[in-house]
């Protein structure tokens, strides 16, 4: 594996970093956002989390006099901030992100999550897992493109890879380690020399795979959040079979998405607005009932 062709350079794809993407199922884009969108998005991040864009299951009543920090360090995530925020709708349509993406998934290219992470000192991360078991497309394509919003490090909570793209969803097992909130976790003993943290400064761009696995670990700073802005797309000629495990009625292709590059070829199907703004709990249960 050649890490110098996991960096795509000034927003542009090359070969090399085409044949990464699809062995190794990452790249990652440094600055691929300006100071001054990564400073709006930042004031928007704490306008969200004081309410003060609308609604969000389960975020607490407001003390005007609390502090951005006291607020943000209660919380990790909202899922879903682009349906009341249009900073956050906007940074869906980042033409350096799309661009990256009509190149990699494809020309024709749909959102369907954005997900909001402060994850401030102390919290706990995000266990191993791919995102295709929580989001199925029918074609493989799903992508998340991770915005730092701060500097990612090792000691604040940085993402995890484990470089390639297992052909298959890997079996979910017990959670028993306390860098991760999640009682569930993917086994990944067997790969335990290949993972690799992926420290990158405010303003890059890490692109993965749905069926990469990654993971981060707890913020073991005492007074560094680790914000990023997480957007998911998939190509459009892809239906969308995502039920949100339960919370919405089954279906066959979810028509709650945003085209944001080429055109739709299920436009005809019209579209709908059934999530919502929701605070993600600290500790995930999600399809790990029976663990
Ligand atoms: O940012 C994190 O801590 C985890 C992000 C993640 O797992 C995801 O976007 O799928």
């Amino acid at each position: 594996m050649n890490k110098d062709h996991a960096m795509v350079n000034d927003g542009r794809v090359s070969q090399e970093n085409s044949a990464f993407y699809t062995a190794y199922g990452f790249l990652v884009a440094d600055a691929l956002l300006s100071v001054e969108e990564i400073n709006a998005l930042r004031k928007e991040t704490i306008a969200i989390f004081r309410g003060e864009r609308g609604h969000v299951e389960g975020l607490v009543a407001i003390n005007k006099d609390e502090s951005a920090e006291d607020i943000l360090k209660k919380y990790v995530a909202i899922h879903f901030p682009h349906k009341i925020s249009t900073v956050i709708r906007d940074s869906l349509f980042h033409e350096r992100i799309t661009g990256i993406l009509s190149n990699i998934v494809s020309p024709n290219l749909k959102c369907m999550q954005s997900m909001l992470f402060v994850k401030g000192p102390g919290k706990a991360g995000q266990s191993w897992h791919q995102d295709e078991y929580y989001i199925p497309t029918r074609d493989r394509s799903l992508i998340g493109a991770w915005i730092a919003i701060d500097d990612a490090t090792v000691e604040n909570g940085c993402l995890w890879i484990i470089p390639g793209r297992p052909g298959f969803i890997m079996p979910r097992v017990k959670n028993d380690n306390n860098e991760y909130a999640d009682v569930d976790t993917v086994d990944v003993t067997a790969y335990s020399d290949q993972m690799i943290p992926v420290e990158v400064r405010s303003g890059a761009v890490v692109f993965f795979n749905g069926y990469t696995l990654h993971s981060s670990r707890r913020n073991k700073t005492t007074d560094c959040f680790r914000t990023a802005l997480v957007n998911h797309y998939m190509s459009a000629e892809s239906m969308l079979p995502w039920d949100q495990d339960g919370k919405l009625p089954p279906t066959e292709d979810l028509r709650d998405i945003i085209l944001v590059a080429g055109e739709d070829p299920y436009a005809w199907k019209g579209i709908t607005d059934v999530n919502q703004p929701y605070l993600r709990p600290e500790i995930l249960r999600i399809k790990a009932n029976d663990l």
